[in-house]
Parts: structure tokens; sequence; C-alpha cells
């Protein structure tokens, strides 16, 4: 054996988070760009956000790493954390809001060992907890948007996690506990797993939407936020995201789903601040835009810049 190397079966350990980012999950947005995947066409539109994805893109172009874990709010599990436990994921993906912006043929790999240790980590810890191993399960299209979004070549497997929507059943409280929790449980899997993760947490900000879609939906001079109050939210977290203060926004969550009638409501925020172990660093803010009204960011934090996580 090369000095230095593990035995087969042996876990590596080691493993770090490359990076985290907030990539939301509009339809509107593959939509807009086009993709061969998707059914309808558009004449692009929210272009302000699809830069943003490029500008995200482009930063992390060079960063080296192996597996997206992704939590998107669109898969709800009312009873526990579900992972995708199937290795190959291949159907149609129809958002049932906007059929009319999203048919999306996906052909996508799930990283189910990485999955099964989280699963595991997560178990341990007393969570309640499920691998899905349904083979005809049809991926949401939240995981998908925000996929495509920050990696279209669709090269890389992803570790694909449900919502629990604790808030809706208990509370904003017991949401924030679970998710801190999971999101301890991932960061120690993928240490002990040796791979390098890009994390997503897959949600709008503010999330109150208008009820009535434009024609065609792509018309960018009716799109705008809904109201002012939604406004000040989303830069009140986009403020303290840049300023690292991580922890407050943690503090400010019970307002913010409330207030904003956040999609941060799904846990997904939770998480991946609890994953990165509460970063302090400055995040990177590389676009922010409205779509049917609500509040979206694409946000980076480098966690490769910053040693070990
Ligand atoms: O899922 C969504 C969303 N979060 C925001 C806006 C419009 C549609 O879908
Ligand atoms: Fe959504």
């Amino acid at each position: 054996m090369i000095e230095g190397a593990e035995p087969f079966g042996i876990t590596m350990g080691k493993g770090s988070i490359v990076a985290g980012c907030l990539a939301p999950h509009p339809p509107h947005l593959v939509y807009a760009e086009n993709p061969e995947q998707n059914e309808p066409k558009s004449e692009g539109g929210w272009e302000q956000l699809r830069w943003g994805y490029e500008r995200l893109r482009d930063s992390i172009k060079d960063v080296d790493y192996d597996v997206i874990v992704i939590l998107s709010p669109h898969w709800q599990t009312y009873v526990g954390t579900h992972f995708i436990g199937v290795e190959h994921c291949k159907s149609k993906s129809v958002d049932p809001v906007f059929p009319n912006l999203f048919r999306f043929n996906y052909d996508l790999q799930i990283d189910v060992e990485l999955a099964r240790s989280i699963h595991d980590e997560a178990k341990s810890k007393g969570m309640s907890v499920k691998m899905m191993e349904n083979p005809d399960f049809r991926v949401d299209y939240g995981t998908i948007v925000s996929c495509h979004m920050v990696r279209p070549e669709w090269d890389k497997p992803i570790v694909s996690i449900s919502s629990n929507r604790s808030l809706s059943y208990y509370s904003v409280e017991v949401m924030q506990e679970m998710m801190i929790e999971l999101g301890k449980s991932t960061a120690k899997a993928i240490e002990k797993s040796g791979k390098k993760c890009l994390l997503l947490a897959s949600n709008s900000l503010s999330h109150r939407h208008f009820v009535t879609e434009t024609n065609p939906p792509e018309d960018m001079s009716k799109e705008h936020i809904t109201s002012h109050a939604m406004h000040l939210w989303d830069m009140r977290m986009i403020d303290l995201m840049k300023q690292g203060k991580s922890q407050q926004i943690v503090n400010e969550m019970p307002e913010f789903c409330e207030q904003a009638i956040a999609e941060a409501d799904g846990g997904a925020f939770t998480w991946i601040l609890s994953a990165m172990g509460m970063p302090k660093q400055p995040a990177t803010l590389h676009g922010y835009g409205t779509i049917i009204g609500t509040g979206n960011a694409i946000v980076e934090w480098p966690c490769y810049k910053w040693g070990d996580v």
C-alpha cells in the first residue's frame, strides 16, 4: 500500500464544506434560461438574478468539489427529514403552481453513501430521519432549479434533503432546533466522508407573491417587490449576511419568518448556517431580485478561503 493511503472500507476523514450558497429556486429562472431540458420556452426575463447566478458560477469555477448537498423547502416531509436513497433519478419534474413555466426532464445521480452518512449521524442524535428508496420518486422543482442554476452541466452527484416543515406543525423554535442539529450532523458526516461538498440552501427571502401572473410571465415592466416591508426585511437579512452576523440571523429568524412570510420557514437557511458553524466571515452577495413579488438573494460563503470549517 502507498504510504499514507487508507485501506479500502475505512473512512478517510477530513472532508470539508468548500462553500455554502443561498440558491433560490423560482422556476422562472430556469424558464428564462431556456435550457433544452425545460419544455416551455421564454423570451428571457429576471436578468438581475440570472446574472447573479452567472457571478456565483464564475466565483466557484476553480473550486474543486465532489458533491452538491441541498435542502429544498419543496420536498415536504411532515414525519422526519428524508434523504433520497436512489442512485439514479430520471423523470420529469413539474412545478404544481407554474406548470406553464417548468416541465423539466432531469437525469441526475445521487451520492447515496453520503446521504446515508448524514442520515445516520442525525439519527444518532435522536432526529427522526428516513432514506427515501422509492425508484419512481419525482425530485421536487426546488432541488432541480437551484442545482441547475448553480451547475447546469449536471456532472456532480447530489445529496437531496427534504424539509420537515416543523414550523408548520410545531413552532419556529422547534424548526430551528432541528435544523441546527441537522446542520451539525451534515458537517460531521461530510468531515468523516473525506469528500469536498458544496452546500445549497434552496430558498427565497421574503415570500409574499402576487396572485396573478402577467402575460407574458417574463414581462419585466410588472416585476417588483410586493411591499416596502418585504424589501426592508430582505435588505436587513442581506446586510447581516454581508457582515458575517450568522447568529443574529438565527436569532431574528422567528420575526423574519412571520413578518416576511420568509421561505426560510422550511429550515434550509438555518441548516446551512449551522453546517458552516455560524460563520462570522462576510458572505458575498452575487445578486438580488424579485420574482412574482418575492425577494431572492444569491449569496456565497466561500469557506474554502477560511481554512478548517
Ligand atoms: O418556489 C417558488 C418561490 N419560492 C418563489 C417565487 C415563485 C415561485 O416559486
Ligand atoms: Fe419556493
